[in-house]
């Protein structure tokens, strides 16, 4: 049985839905800090698991013998700077717990999410390489940086099956924008139907590398499904789909809707995006567990006016 630690947050509600899809409603257990909504917590079991709380993580695991954990519950870049000290707590605490009753044997695989974040202004900027500079200059950053430490260090001197990848920035449509930086790119496809405008809090050229939430999702899952023998970085795996601008996302998003007007209106996120690489070298996850991308920037921007017109 697999459990969901944040899954109604951005990765971890369409997570939840996906593993449902294919392993069966009952064999998922979604948790978060707070009960999502009605209709979330009615399509499957759910639990309220505060992630820094170890006893709460114990006890779902052996009600439901859990095997795989997936533990996506954290505060993103954006967020992190307003608040480092909880940041730093719930980013590094809760993958503690979760790597600890691995240890314990009370766990079988574990899922963390990495991200581009662990890049900082002096990695190279194009084609970053999986094996670089890393100076990150976020809180977030920071967080994810030490985490992929940790976790290569419980598999090496505790044999802890943990597997990871550095997200892009993930596009999706079934949630909210949550304190990302790379979130403008979620939040300009609302503006764009709500009102054919919209203000970038990042400049026209600031270029990052991105991915639709799909390609993320498969992604997750077949890393976990692959062999553990072909998963050889246990820190985490570099991921790329595609790198655009907010000038670039803007023009796709025009080919749908003609009149839509972009501003610029750099705020303090400027720094964050611009201390990240614009594209990313995945060719590790390519050669170890045959990654793949499908969407590219116009597939993505119809699928997103597709469905975010549905939800109007
Ligand atoms: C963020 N979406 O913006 C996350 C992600 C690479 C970006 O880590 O903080």
């Amino acid at each position: 049985t697999i459990l969901i630690i944040g899954a109604c947050g951005q990765i971890g509600t369409e997570l939840t839905q996906q593993l449902r899809e294919k392993y069966g409603k009952d064999s998922v257990i979604a948790s978060d800090v707070r009960k999502g909504s009605a209709e979330f917590v009615a399509s499957g079991p759910f639990e309220v698991v505060n992630a820094l709380d170890f006893n709460q993580i114990q006890l779902i695991i052996e009600k439901y013998n859990i095997s795989d954990v997936y533990l996506m519950a954290a505060l993103l870049s954006a967020t992190a700077e307003k608040n480092p000290a909880f940041a730093w707590d719930l980013n590094m605490n809760s993958l503690f717990h979760v790597l600890n009753l691995a240890k314990e044997g009370k766990v079988k695989k574990v899922f963390w999410p990495s991200s581009i974040a662990v890049f900082g202004p002096t990695t190279p900027k194009e084609h970053t390489p999986q094996y670089t500079v890393m100076e990150p200059s976020t809180v977030y950053g920071i967080s994810k940086q030490s985490g992929e430490r940790w976790c290569e260090y419980y598999h090496t001197i505790y044999g802890v099956d943990v597997r990871s990848i550095r997200y892009p920035g993930l596009i999706s449509w079934s949630t909210l924008p949550g304190g990302g930086t790379t979130d403008y790119a979620v939040d300009i496809y609302h503006k764009a139907l709500s009102d054919k405008k919209y203000e970038c809090f990042l400049s026209e050229a600031t270029g990052l590398p991105m991915m639709y939430m799909d390609d993320a999702i498969r992604a997750t899952m077949e890393i976990m499904e692959a062999d553990s023998k072909d998963v050889k970085i246990r820190s985490a795996y570099n991921l790329s789909a595609m790198s655009f601008t907010p000038k670039e996302i803007a023009a796709s998003i025009k080919k749908h809707i003609p009149e839509f007007e972009i501003t610029y209106a750099p705020d303090f996120r400027q720094k964050i995006a611009d201390s990240w690489p614009a594209s990313i070298d995945d060719n590790y996850a390519r050669t170890d567990w045959n990654w793949k991308p499908e969407f590219d920037l116009d597939a993505m921007t119809k699928i997103m006016l597709e469905n975010l017109s549905k939800q109007k």
